[in-house]
């Protein structure tokens, strides 16, 4: 310890020289004197403390400056010590055991695979993300819908379906983070009911709840999640019964009443009706049951009347009649979804003869997209146009943005130069999704962007709320092509988003892009989506591995099967065989494989 006397000793500082030194008046004049080197070399204790005082500081910037930049090696470090292990679920029963094993032999497989620590790192982080979204979402919300990070209390936005545990389920198990995964489980087991008199949205029901329960059974095995799927499905499937059998967009989950809410002219949404079609057949073929995969594809036999020669269908459809109530066409809101079905229905039929058709009109549609495709100036941003009638509109939203990673995982199964044409188009789109972030003063997107003249892009709508799109066309792109600078795009969003996003009760939304004001929602789809995609794109391919699972628009992944049914006929008449023997012959054959292998990896 130093003393006092020490330390004045220390200061170089010779009895009565101070006095000296201090009665000099404090004019202007010393401070020259004090910078003279003959100031100190005449006095060489100075000269030392002075020398001193400089390696000192030079070290400790240098320290510091090596602290923040060694960071992220350092928590590697840690990481790699022992921590965020992924996939150790522990059984407790039969089932739960199937989901250990085929958890660790995963993660085998991501061991095995990664040799790049900064990726490894990333990943961390994410799951990190993860864990403190759940855990702020168990604190504050637990049961309800959506979290509200700044109220730190829950809200019911689509019935009370405990939205966030149901679109949290297969986050949790992919990565690995046992407790809150059994916890979910046993949430869903124990108080998930539907019986509630409550309108809810037939697409958002069916991608967030339906699709979260089937992935977690495909992830699984435990029956548990089927049956809570059969039981939301059965209460959707009203909804289809309309003239021409293209379903309503909202229902009464208590009383089955459905109907088209005022906002959309009475009209259906193309996005939504285009958008169920992969949950129900899913439903379909593991519980043997063809009534819901009859409804949904019925709905594509439908559109098959109206479709046009691009492939292109504006966004409302009357379920009475089955025409077009608009002209509005878009890979955005309300048109988006459509097209990425026709490809997964394809994909999630193995490709078979059975569902043919879909492949041929998303091809189709990509013919009619090339229409859309515009170049901003003076920087020649490739973006997709809305179209109305024949007029374009220089406007892309934000949700377009899951078109690049559409396009890229539809290059397999199609000839090399188309292909090649949409993985172009493809890494285009990225790049401009990716500058929609970049472009603001926050790092993050807003919801639109209009393209003028000379301006290259230019923020629209404001806001930002935790969206996936481009997170999931990087996760594809970087899959297709192998490119580590897809991961590098993801990092610097992921980053904005824990500088601008999160807070000590959760992930918020912005109001404002540009100002960084926060709003008070963390939506569901940011744990069911966002993150998952981080985490993907930041993991081997062979965790979720594209030619095994097909992931819905909430980006929960069911697992591919082939379809051996019959395809529903495509003629008006005579209506659609009684193909329930052929879908019950393919169903057995895979809960056959699923006793084999029920991870199904
Ligand atoms: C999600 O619910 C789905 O991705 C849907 O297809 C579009 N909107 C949100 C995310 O932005």
């Amino acid at each position: 310890m130093w003393s006092v006397k020490e330390s004045e000793r220390g200061s170089g500082v010779v009895a009565g020289q101070e006095d000296c030194i201090m009665a000099r008046p404090r004019a202007a004049s010393s401070w020259p004197r004090v910078l003279h080197p003959s100031y100190y070399l005449r006095r060489p204790r100075r000269l030392l403390v002075l020398v001193v005082f400089f390696v000192g500081t030079t070290f400790l910037l240098w320290d510091r400056h090596n602290l923040i930049q060694n960071h992220e090696l350092e928590e590697l470090a840690k990481y790699l010590k022992g921590e965020g292990k992924t996939f150790q679920l522990d059984g407790e029963d039969e089932s739960s055991s199937k989901t250990a094993q085929q958890g660790k032999s995963e993660q085998e497989g991501v061991e095995k695979e990664i040799e790049d620590p900064i990726t490894e790192y990333r990943r961390s982080q994410v799951k990190a993300a993860m864990q403190h979204a759940w855990s702020s979402y168990e604190k504050y919300a637990w049961g309800f819908d959506e979290l509200q990070p700044q109220s730190r209390r829950g809200v019911n936005h689509f019935g009370g379906l405990g939205a966030t545990i149901i679109d949290s389920l297969d986050t949790l198990y992919i990565m690995g983070l046992q407790t809150e995964f059994n916890k979910a489980r046993d949430w869903v087991a124990e108080n998930l009911h539907f019986n509630k008199n409550y309108d809810a949205s037939v697409f958002e029901t069916t991608i967030r709840v339906l699709g979260g329960l089937l992935s977690a059974y495909d992830l699984t095995a435990e029956k548990m999640f089927l049956t809570k799927a059969k039981e939301i499905a059965d209460r959707l499937l009203p909804a289809w019964d309309t003239r021409t059998g293209i379903p309503y967009t909202t229902i009464n989950l208590d009383s089955g009443r459905a109907h088209n809410p005022g906002w959309t002219g009475g009209s259906s949404v193309l996005a939504d009706l285009g958008t169920e079609q992969v949950e129900f057949i899913g439903l379909s073929q593991r519980t043997g049951d063809p009534k819901y995969k009859q409804k949904v594809e019925n709905v594509i036999k439908q559109l098959r009347k109206i479709f046009p020669k691009d492939g292109l269908l504006p966004i409302y459809i009357s379920a009475d009649n089955g025409q077009p109530t608009t002209g509005k066409i878009t890979f955005g809101a309300m048109g988006d979804s459509f097209y990425e079905y026709l490809l997964k229905v394809w994909i999630q039929g193995n490709k078979t003869e059975v569902v043919k058709h879909y492949r041929e009109m998303w091809e189709q549609s990509m013919e009619g997209i090339m229409g859309l495709v515009s170049k901003s100036t003076p920087s020649g941003y490739t973006f997709l146009a809305e179209r109305s009638g024949s007029t374009l509109y220089n406007k892309m939203d934000e949700l377009a943005c899951f078109a690049p990673g559409m396009l890229a995982l539809g290059t397999e199964g199609a000839p090399p130069e188309k292909a090649e044409k949409y993985l172009t188009l493809a890494k285009e789109l990225t790049r401009t999704c990716y500058n929609f972030y970049m472009s603001t003063p926050t790092k993050l997107a807003g919801e639109n962007y209009q393209f003028y003249d000379g301006q290259d892009m230019q923020v629209g709508t404001p806001w930002n709320i935790l969206r996936p799109e481009t997170v999931e066309s990087l996760m594809y792109v970087w899959r297709k092509t192998g490119d580590s600078k897809y991961r590098d795009w993801g990092w610097d969003i992921f980053q904005a988003f824990e500088k601008q996003s999160r807070t000590p009760t959760g992930y918020v939304g912005l109001r404002n892009v540009r100002t960084g004001e926060k709003d008070d929602m963390m939506q569901s789809f940011f744990v069911a989506e966002t993150l998952k995609y981080f985490y993907l794109l930041y993991s081997p391919s062979s965790v979720i591995p594209l030619d095994k699972w097909v992931f819905n628009t909430e980006a929960h992944p069911l697992r591919i099967i082939p379809r051996v049914d019959e395809p529903i006929s495509l003629e008006d008449t005579p209506e659609g065989k009684d193909s329930s023997m052929q879908i019950k012959s393919g169903s057995t054959q895979y809960l056959r494989q699923r006793r084999i292998n029920p991870g199904g990896r």
